[in-house]
């Protein structure tokens, strides 16, 4: 087994995240450490592995990659244990899974588990898709195959949503959800978002990602595994329409801007963890 990377966290880091996707004063669960339930959401799993060291060199895979043209993709997120601990020392492995070239632009598949440092349980899997623009054109690929729900594209039923939940972000969402680890200047320098080709820095991936997955949770209870495909920016201050569907212990669902109309979230899935539980 490779070298792993350590990250530790604790009821701060649990309490931060939370507030990070949007949990209000008035969620004790979630922002109280002294609440009876206290919890982390299950989309922290993607924190963890967030900054761990890769096994390879991005500009050594695909062609003129600028960190600025770099767009989260996709994220598949498993969760192996459950409760999940508000607090624990972790080791994440990442590796490459898959590089694909799309012709204007190179997408790499990143796949990594996490461990409890101290229990040695399997914590979380997570497959992180990067879109990076400007970087295809390479002709070679590694395609990492049917993944089973890694790979799932789901597809909306045609009647009305079954539920649908309404989050209106701040404009210090970014600011404050970069405190979990992802610090790309996309999210909060103007002048690297300009040259990325965005008026003014954008709300990450990973927090409206977060956002969704606490509609979920709130609607349909506790999930298994979780697959979204970021489709549109959204940008800070704008509020998040969450757009679900219940099919067998399977939660479809897409996220939409209010403000715009437009999808950020398309294809999406959750499998519910106890369907007989689930609300
Ligand atoms: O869909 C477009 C878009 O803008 N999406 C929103 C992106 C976004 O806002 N992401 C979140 C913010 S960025 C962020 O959070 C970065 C973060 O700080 C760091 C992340 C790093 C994580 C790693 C940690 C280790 C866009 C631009 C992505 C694609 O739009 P177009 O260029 O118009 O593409 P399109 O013509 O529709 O399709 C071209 C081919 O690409 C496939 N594709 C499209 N969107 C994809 C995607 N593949 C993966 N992910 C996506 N989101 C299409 O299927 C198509 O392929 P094919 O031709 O084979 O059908």
């Amino acid at each position: 087994q490779p070298e792993g990377t350590d990250f530790s966290y604790d009821e701060r880091d649990t309490i931060l995240y939370n507030l990070g996707v949007g949990a209000k004063r008035t969620d004790l669960p979630l922002v109280y450490e002294n609440s009876e339930s206290f919890q982390v959401l299950p989309t922290f799993g993607v924190v963890p592995t967030f900054n761990a060291a890769l096994p390879f060199n991005v500009a050594d895979i695909v062609p003129n990659f600028s960190p600025m043209m770099l767009l989260h993709g996709e994220q598949y997120l498993e969760i192996l244990s459950h409760p999940i601990p508000t607090e624990a020392d972790t080791l994440s492995y990442p590796k490459l899974v898959e590089v694909i070239d799309k012709g204007n632009a190179g997408i790499i598949v990143i796949g990594s588990t996490t461990k409890d440092k101290r229990t040695g349980k399997d914590l979380f899997y997570n497959e992180n898709t990067v879109f990076v623009r400007g970087s295809g054109g390479f002709g070679g690929q590694t395609t990492g195959g049917d993944r089973g729900a890694a790979t799932r594209v789901y597809k909306p039923p045609q009647r009305k949503p079954d539920a649908v939940v309404e989050e209106k972000t701040t404009e210090e969402q970014a600011a404050v959800y970069r405190l979990s680890g992802d610090r790309n200047p996309l999210h909060i320098d103007p002048d690297f978002s300009k040259v990325g080709g965005f008026k003014v820095p954008i709300l990450h991936g990973l927090c409206f990602f977060g956002i969704s997955g606490k509609a979920v949770l709130n609607t349909f209870g506790m999930f298994k595994n979780i697959k979204v495909r970021f489709v549109g920016i959204v940008l800070p201050g704008q509020t998040i329409i969450t757009e679900m569907w219940k099919e067998g212990n399977i939660v479809i669902f897409q996220t939409r801007v209010k403000e715009t109309g437009k999808l950020c979230i398309a294809g999406a899935g959750a499998e519910i963890l106890d369907a007989g539980k689930s609300k």
